[in-house]
């Protein structure tokens, strides 16, 4: 899959120890690119569970495997790319008017979410044609 959108992990900062390492992320953080005003995770999906095939007019988020694996298909209208989630020291960036698609879960996977928005059914598309139609040329 290539000549899709760009894939942009940031990197989040380990406080690495020999006890093992944390992440802490706190509002305010410019690296993230915007305020968290929600958080939520996806966990115990099955055996070839897909989720996701919808994109938000307004809500960008940032995705991280904090436990296990995950395939990840952005669509932009124009292409398509896809990234492998499994870093828990790396968030992937997914703006507005994005599709995205969620796949290729491994067993105990966790994939935590921030999100720049409170949850707004109204600032779902959940039409693929209606998103190629949003935007479209
Ligand atoms: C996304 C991917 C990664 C809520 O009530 N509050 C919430 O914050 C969310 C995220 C969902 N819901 C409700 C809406 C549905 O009735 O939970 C149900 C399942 O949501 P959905 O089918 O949208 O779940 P996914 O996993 O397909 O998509 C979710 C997010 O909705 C979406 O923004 O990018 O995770």
């Amino acid at each position: 899959m290539s000549g899709g959108p760009p894939i942009v992990l940031i990197p989040l900062h380990v406080r690495r120890d020999p006890r093992g390492n944390l992440v802490a992320i706190e509002p305010g953080d410019g690296a993230l690119g915007f305020e968290i005003r929600r958080v939520y995770y996806i966990y115990d999906v099955p055996e070839g569970g897909a989720r996701g095939g919808h994109a938000h007019k307004k809500l960008r988020q940032l995705m991280i495997a904090v436990a296990g694996r995950v395939g990840i298909v952005l669509d932009d209208g124009v292409g398509r790319s896809r990234v492998t989630l499994e870093d828990p020291s790396k968030a992937l960036l997914v703006t507005e008017m994005m599709w995205r698609e969620m796949d290729r879960f491994a067993p105990g996977t966790v994939c935590l979410v921030l999100a720049s928005e409170a949850f707004d059914e109204g600032d779902y598309i959940r039409d693929y044609d209606a998103f190629l139609a949003a935007v479209g040329p």
